[in-house]
């Protein structure tokens, strides 16, 4: 019985110790990052019941990634450790701005193992929200789109709402590749968590209202749009609403901020909280998340957001 269940691929990222052209930089800090991953830590710091599930190498890295998740309280018993499978690695560029590049050593994911016979049906029931994104289905792409509509259909057999970012990595798939693939299973999402670029591959559309439109006339109920540090556009049941972003404190590191506004927008719907109180508190840990270095290291936990919010007050000493 989970809050939140999640599908991925999870990385050791290797985070520069300098900022600026990869090829000049030195030495690395060891981190962990994935998408999916990002988001379960996010909702788990939230209070969230958090489930994951996922393959990793029967290696160290794999080893250390198993021990870091399960220390974030996040359900860990429908990952497995595959022999034969290198853990995925991925190494980061972060120039001045916070912006960067990515550069995966993925090809032999330990995810590559996952098939749609190991989703068990009795690891659904009773949960409430199955969160999907672009990266998984990207990888190994004729079997994990396949996975993924068992997910989908397990998933709806047991109630749970779909929720779904594109996040859609063009290192690991063209754009027609991602169109055709995602629209297998769009019709099926309930919630969209999305950047206007991938809206635009998707929908084939820029301008908000219409990506709302052509979203609503699939099916997706919820719709939220990530435009970064111009804030997010939400509709929900008629409501429309645009939240101004919330200015971070520094822009360290920009990546993962998009999967902890994904975790503050789900914890909103799960708390059937107002469209615009939902969007303030994803924006805002979307702030949060990029004023510190990492994948996921920024991801607040609960009583922090409501500090930032003027919620809490903070006590220091
Ligand atoms: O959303 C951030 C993730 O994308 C990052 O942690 C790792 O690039 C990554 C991926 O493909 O999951």
């Amino acid at each position: 019985m989970k809050d939140v269940i999640t599908i991925g691929d999870a990385m050791i990222t290797f985070n520069p110790s300098m900022k600026g052209p990869m090829k000049y930089v030195q030495s690395f800090d060891r981190k962990v990052g994935g998408a999916e991953l990002n988001f379960a830590i996010g909702c788990a710091r939230l209070g969230l019941n958090t489930g994951w599930i996922s393959r990793l190498g029967n290696d160290e890295f794999g080893k250390y990634i198993l021990n870091f998740v399960r220390g974030e309280g996040i359900d860990v018993s429908e990952v497995g450790l595959e022999v034969g499978y290198p853990t995925s690695l991925n190494f980061k560029e972060i120039m001045e701005d916070g912006s960067g590049r990515t550069f995966y050593y993925r090809n032999q994911s330990p995810t590559t193992t996952l098939t749609e016979d190991a989703l068990e049906e009795t690891y659904f029931k009773d949960s409430k929200v199955l969160h999907i994104t672009g990266v998984f289905p990207a990888i190994d792409s004729d079997k994990n789109i396949g996975v993924i509509k068992r997910a989908i259909a397990i998933a709806k057999k047991q109630g749970l709402l779909i929720s779904f970012d594109p996040n859609i990595r063009l290192k690991l798939w063209s754009k027609a590749d991602a169109k055709k693939a995602i629209a297998e299973f769009l019709p099926d999402v309930d919630i969209l968590l999305t950047g206007v670029d991938e809206a635009e591959i998707l929908l084939g559309v820029s301008e908000p209202k219409e990506i709302i439109e052509k979203s609503k006339a699939l099916g997706i109920r919820y719709i939220a749009i990530k435009q970064g540090d111009k804030g997010s556009i939400g509709y929900f049941d008629g409501e429309f609403i645009e939240a101004p972003s919330v200015k971070p404190k520094k822009v360290v590191d920009t990546v993962g901020a998009g999967d902890g506004f994904d975790a503050g927008f789900i914890y909103g719907v799960l708390h059937q909280w107002s469209l615009r109180k939902t969007l303030e508190f994803a924006n805002t840990i979307g702030s949060m998340v990029v004023s510190v270095s990492g994948d996921n290291e920024g991801l607040p936990y609960l009583e922090d957001v409501l500090v930032q919010l003027g919620e809490k007050d903070s006590i220091e000493r």
